[in-house]
């Protein structure tokens, strides 16, 4: 056989208006391909806003948290590591709603447990209860990581020792800082993982001011957000609770 017969056999030859047609044909797809493409971008910002985002990417977002929340396992943990592993020193993020300093002496964790019916805890008390640490990667949503080590209450224990039985069944824990600028909201199941702790260590040293002291909120299953630094008050609804970011367009599960 010779070259030419090989190279006809594989590639059928066609006419030279064949070809014309079928480069129209490609053209007339692609115009409609971007035409549809510019009528669902207008659509879309045409939407109105829910939260922050516009509202079909918000049910997205809610879509995305009824299947996590459905498929979230309370008995699996996040990966950990060695606490050699862990950096000295801990990047500081977000500074919303942080005090310059906090006297402990008058601080007192506020817990509601309903209407009218505050606990008020002092840092001693929390650092009495059983201490876990936690070394694991801290991601934050704008893009890094670090792998870091913290120490505190399991908010499980913590929950248990306050015979807040009744409130663990409710649906979220909501948290806000002292000034009450900085909150957000966290689903039961994940505020309850055994890794979730009330955190008043990092590095076996009391959290520096800007980490968050006296108390934080560590929840590895979550992204940085959700890791509240300085808690004044603890609350728990069956509603989601107002969230910081979430108000600002993020997603408010933030799950990982
Ligand atoms: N009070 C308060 N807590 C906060 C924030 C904040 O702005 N204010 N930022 C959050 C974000 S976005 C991240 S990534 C982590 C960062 O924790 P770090 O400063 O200990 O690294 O804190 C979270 N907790
Ligand atoms: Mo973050």
């Amino acid at each position: 056989m010779s070259r030419r017969d090989y190279f006809s056999k594989r590639t059928k030859e066609i006419s030279n208006s064949a070809y014309k047609k079928r480069m129209l044909f490609s053209f007339l797809i692609f115009v409609a391909f971007v035409t549809a493409g510019i009528f669902a971008w207008k659509w879309l910002n045409n939407q109105p806003n829910d939260q922050g985002a516009l509202k079909p990417l918000r049910k997205t977002l809610e879509v995305n948290e009824k299947l996590l929340t459905s498929t979230f396992d309370t008995a699996k943990k996040v990966k950990t590591y060695d606490e050699k592993d862990a950096v000295k020193n801990v990047r500081v993020n977000g500074l919303i709603g942080m005090e310059k300093t906090i006297d402990t002496a008058t601080w007192r964790l506020q817990v509601v447990r309903g209407d009218g019916d505050t606990l008020k805890i002092s840092l001693a008390e929390i650092e009495s209860l059983p201490k876990e640490d936690v070394v694991f990667d801290f991601k934050c949503i704008e893009g890094w990581s670090q792998v870091t080590h913290w120490a505190g209450v399991p908010l499980k224990t913590f929950m248990d020792h306050y015979h807040l039985n009744g409130q663990e069944r409710m649906n979220y824990v909501g948290l806000q800082t002292v000034d009450k600028k900085y909150y957000v909201g966290i689903d039961m199941p994940s505020a309850l993982q055994s890794q979730t702790i009330l955190c008043y260590e990092t590095n076996n040293k009391p959290l520096p001011m800007n980490q968050g002291y006296p108390l934080r909120l560590i929840i590895p299953v979550k992204y940085g957000i959700k890791h509240l630094k300085q808690i004044g008050t603890m609350y728990f609804s069956n509603q989601k609770p107002p969230d910081y970011w979430a108000e600002r367009g993020y997603d408010y599960y933030a799950g990982l």
